[in-house]
């Protein structure tokens, strides 16, 4: 932000006062833009490095942006109650390279994805919270939700650890963005209860219950990108691949929802 004042500063010295103004409604515009565009939600720390540590793990938050829509005001300001983060299995994952179908597995790209999630403690915004494991316990995403929750107008961030992650060496891939379901939830209904003044659900379009063309977040998912940083790209590989894993639908109806206390609270049922 201020990198762009001192251009338009130095603009309004360097230039006719006229051709200025124009500039800076073109500039305010553009800012005005990209704050929307990253106004949805997004993980604090988007792209990371390969980290092949033992118990190898990257600190980073899940950003809650703003709230639900106000139906009068249309402002997203409506209190967030829960949120829910769950990223894709690897088992039954769309996976794409280069944009292209990969009908292989994931362990084609990545050698260790299994458990990708561990949930940082913290009430600071909701009381509770609670893993979303596969059948084998591997902690694929989790919720937190209840107490007083986020007031409108503010941001949350919801910490987390992903695990390292570790890309096959020898595969061409020089990075792999992992697409995790997330849902900002301001009022509990059934999915034919979902609006932009209930949840925004950020989600990518793969056929689930979750999607709905008309909604704020629609198609507009946080990214987890892992960028190649252990062993080199084979010389074969050329410039290499981009790899991105998303959720099957399957996966995101079974697992983008809260269980409590052995009952599932949301979706209501
Ligand atoms: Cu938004």
């Amino acid at each position: 932000m201020s990198f762009i004042f001192i251009g338009l500063l130095y603009m309004f010295k360097t230039i006719k006062a006229k051709q200025c103004t124009l500039i800076l409604i073109t500039a305010v515009g553009l800012v005005g833009a990209s704050q929307s565009a990253f106004a949805h939600t997004r993980l604090k720390t988007p792209v990371v490095n390969e980290n092949a540590a033992n118990h190898g793990s990257d600190y980073n938050a899940a950003v809650v942006g703003h709230g639900c829509t106000n139906p009068t005001t249309k402002v997203v300001d409506l209190t967030v109650i829960g949120t829910i983060v769950v990223f894709p299995d690897g088992k039954d994952s769309i996976i794409t390279v280069d944009g292209a179908p990969h009908t292989g597995s994931l362990t084609d790209f990545v050698t260790n994805w299994g458990s990708p999630v561990t949930k940082i403690q913290d009430r600071s915004i909701f009381d509770h919270e609670d893993y979303i494991k596969d059948s084998l316990g591997n902690k694929l995403g989790f919720w937190t939700g209840g107490g007083s929750g986020l007031k409108g107008g503010f941001r949350a961030l919801v910490p987390f650890a992903t695990a390292g992650v570790v890309i096959e060496p020898t595969s061409c891939a020089k990075s792999v963005t992992f697409v995790p379901g997330i849902a900002d939830i301001c009022e509990i209904t059934d999915a034919a209860g979902f609006s932009d003044s209930t949840v925004n659900v950020w989600a990518p379009a793969v056929g689930s219950i979750y999607d709905n063309p008309a909604a704020h977040g629609y198609d507009s998912p946080a990214t987890l990108t892992v960028n190649r940083s252990i062993a080199p790209l084979p010389a074969s590989c050329g410039a290499g691949v981009d790899v991105v894993v998303k959720p099957s639908a399957t996966q995101l109806n079974r697992d983008l929802r809260i269980n409590f206390n052995g009952s599932q609270i949301w979706p209501a049922e």
